[in-house]
């Protein structure tokens, strides 16, 4: 019998229950399915097995690591206790198998030093299967082929927009926001920026791996090419009057679950404001940097796009967007507008270094108590990456902010994770809509906490929530479909679920359990909850869009923490920020401003004692040092 190939619990339920009943400890062993790095952390959750001791075992049989299982400790979004066995010492690649006396427990365990691989390409292939306006053929799309859906060539406008009567324009292109077929900048902005920061920060790794899309044998990384799919559809999103963002392109209602092609709804432009206009500038300055050694021409339509835009978002700071009484698609609103302008003018001046841009970004300085996990509401930790990661644009205070709220956030993650028996960064608190993408996104806080300081508590924390994200959670769940044994089979997705194939299309991130379950009415009133344990409150079945739905702003986050430490495993190398010089063309203000050398007086930054301080220098040149709080440190 082939035990590495079976999941015991699986294999339990299969087998006739006597003659295994009586050898076999039923104990629960939560693990990433998918694989582990070679030479990076390694653990798995047990329960009710403390002080046993778990063995190792190759392919062969042979025992290759014995572990004494540690006391359990509680992780309340489980609502139970769990013991974190590390086996980081078993690193030589291949396939084993644990056993508590004789009985095998969790999944086959794998090693391998390209253990992200599949899950990079995977999460990041997800975004072509989400293209709207095109076909998708058995070439690149196997058994998901499909029609072409949404050309979107002849656009109409909201009512409320007033134009004249039938104008229409081309909003051809973009990726469908998650299991609807709406696109929306505000979604759009988030996830772009993230995926297009993956390729900045592993531009070795990104330039060479191949994502079968049809553009796969042109000059230009693929990661790229995906890309550029949704941001010439974004630049259509431009009233070319004045130069304002449409809020999103939906139609007016939901269609039913049908496949793109079979959805005859019209589509409109809906609605303009400050959230969508800023998300734009952000993406577009952004995209000009990276697209000008590959396609000049696009760079620049990019940025001249982006200006325009700002001096809308300037004449309008106070329009919002709302949703017209006779829209029901995603509404997107509610964004924090000062964190979203902040986050704009960051990007924009990253790239044109208008010094007018600068003063204004004097007086928006990173503001600690701001610092909060973004998403598509919140924005700040956006512009924080940015200005962190680019120490010869941006101020010396500036980049001291910047990395300040970071480590803020970092920290008191990797607090959260110490003494709790899954090791996983998530609280009760984070078990809201979309759940899966805190975890992600909090990886990516951490992953660039890691590239800032080159400390691995922040990488070994970021592996704690792929592990959880991969299986090592309450629900023995992979949330990535198509990967991993026990992988999401019901996501809430259109396509997946109106095709004639069974399993999901692969490498989507489910949202993930939630707390609010404010779907059960669309579940036939099943309330999925567990009380006093919201990492258990999830349904796997397509009713559920509030835990089972898929969206390219939850995508993008896991594909930046799999693909960074990919990349770092496989270049052996990590993001370099000082390497950041910002565009070597410009067609903006030319002027790359020399900054100040960092002042020797006052408050600095200092990685001391395996966390992020303050020093502060008096007059007389005493130092002290505090902590992020403000609290002297010894
Ligand atoms: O991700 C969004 C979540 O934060 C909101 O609570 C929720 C309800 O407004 O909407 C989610 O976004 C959905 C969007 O409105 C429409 N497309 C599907 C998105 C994912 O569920």
């Amino acid at each position: 019998m082939d035990f590495m190939k079976i999941n015991f619990k699986k294999f339990m339920i299969l087998a006739s229950g006597t003659f295994l009943a009586s050898q076999a400890i039923a104990i629960n062993a939560y693990q990433n399915q998918e694989g582990f790095l070679t030479n990076a952390q390694k653990q798995m959750a047990l329960l009710d097995a403390a002080g046993k001791e778990v063995v190792f075992k190759d392919a062969g049989g042979k025992e290759a690591l014995t572990v004494i299982i540690p006391e359990a400790k509680p992780w309340t979004p489980a609502g139970e206790s769990a013991s974190l066995v590390d086996f980081s010492d078993l690193n030589v690649p291949g396939v084993y198998q644990a056993y508590v006396g004789d009985s095998a427990i969790g999944h086959p365990i794998k090693i391998s030093d390209s253990a992200y691989q599949d899950i990079t390409k995977g999460a990041l292939k997800f975004f072509y299967y989400q293209r709207a306006s095109m076909e998708l053929t058995e070439e690149f799309a196997g058994k998901y082929a499909r029609p072409a859906g949404h050309l979107d060539t002849a656009v109409l406008y909201h009512t409320l927009l007033e134009k004249p009567d039938g104008a229409t324009f081309n909003g051809a292109k973009g990726w469908y926001d998650a299991g609807d077929y709406g696109k929306y900048i505000v979604n759009s902005g988030i996830t772009t920026y993230t995926l297009l920061q993956l390729y900045q920060h592993n531009k070795e790794y990104f330039s060479t791996l191949n994502l079968n899309i049809p553009e796969s044998n042109n000059d230009i990384p693929d990661i790229l090419d995906e890309i550029r799919w949704n941001l010439e559809w974004m630049l259509t999103m431009q009233d070319e009057e004045d130069g304002g963002i449409y809020h999103k392109l939906t139609s007016k209602q939901f269609c039913g679950t049908v496949m793109p092609d079979k959805d005859r709804k019209p589509r409109f432009a809906i609605g303009k404001g400050i959230e969508a206009t800023w998300n734009f500038i952000a993406v577009m300055a952004l995209a000009s940097e990276i697209y000008a050694p590959y396609d000049k021409e696009f760079a620049e339509l990019c940025l001249r796009k982006a200006e325009k835009a700002q001096m809308w978002a300037i004449n309008n700071r106070y329009t919002y967007y709302e949703q017209p009484s006779d829209v029901g698609t995603g509404s997107y609103t509610n964004a924090n507008g000062l964190t979203v302008a902040f986050w704009g003018r960051t990007e924009l001046f990253r790239v044109t270094k208008n010094p007018v841009l600068l003063d204004t970004l004097k007086n928006m300085k990173m503001n600690l108590s701001r610092a909060k996990l973004q998403g598509w509401a919140s924005s700040y930790m956006l512009a924080a990456f940015t200005i962190a990661t680019n120490p010869n644009i941006f101020t010396p205070e500036q980049v001291d902010s910047a990395k300040a709220a970071i480590f803020l956030l970092a920290d008191n993650y990797v607090a959260s994770l110490e003494g709790n028996g899954y090791g996983v960064a998530m609280d009760d608190g984070d078990f809201y809509w979309g759940s899966n993408s805190v975890a992600a996104n909090k990886g990516m806080v951490l992953m660039h906490a890691y590239i800032l300081s080159k400390e691995k508590k922040y990488l070994n924390a970021t592996i704690g929530l792929i592990d959880y994200l991969m299986g090592r959670n309450p629900l023995d769940k992979s949330y990535l479909t198509g990967f991993g044994v026990n992988p999401t089979m019901n996501p809430h997705h259109r396509p997946s679920q109106a095709d004639t194939v069974e399993a999901p299309i692969p490498g989507m991130l489910a949202g993930g359990p939630n707390r609010d379950a404010s779907d059960i009415s669309a579940c036939k009133n099943f309330d999925y909850r567990v009380t006093g344990a919201p990492a258990k409150s999830y349904y796997d079945n397509s009713c559920s869009f509030a835990s089972n739905e898929v969206a390219i702003n939850w995508n993008a986050p896991f594909a930046y923490i799999v693909g960074s430490i990919q990349a770092i495993n496989s270049t052996g190398k990590v993001y370099d920020v000082e390497s950041s010089v910002g565009v070597e063309y410009s067609i903006g203000i030319k002027e790359n401003r020399k900054l100040k050398p960092r002042a020797t007086t006052g408050n600095r930054l200092v990685f001391k004692n395996g966390a992020v301080q303050v020093e502060h220098v008096d007059i007389q040149g005493n130092k002290r040092l505090f902590d992020l709080h403000g609290k002297m440190v010894k």
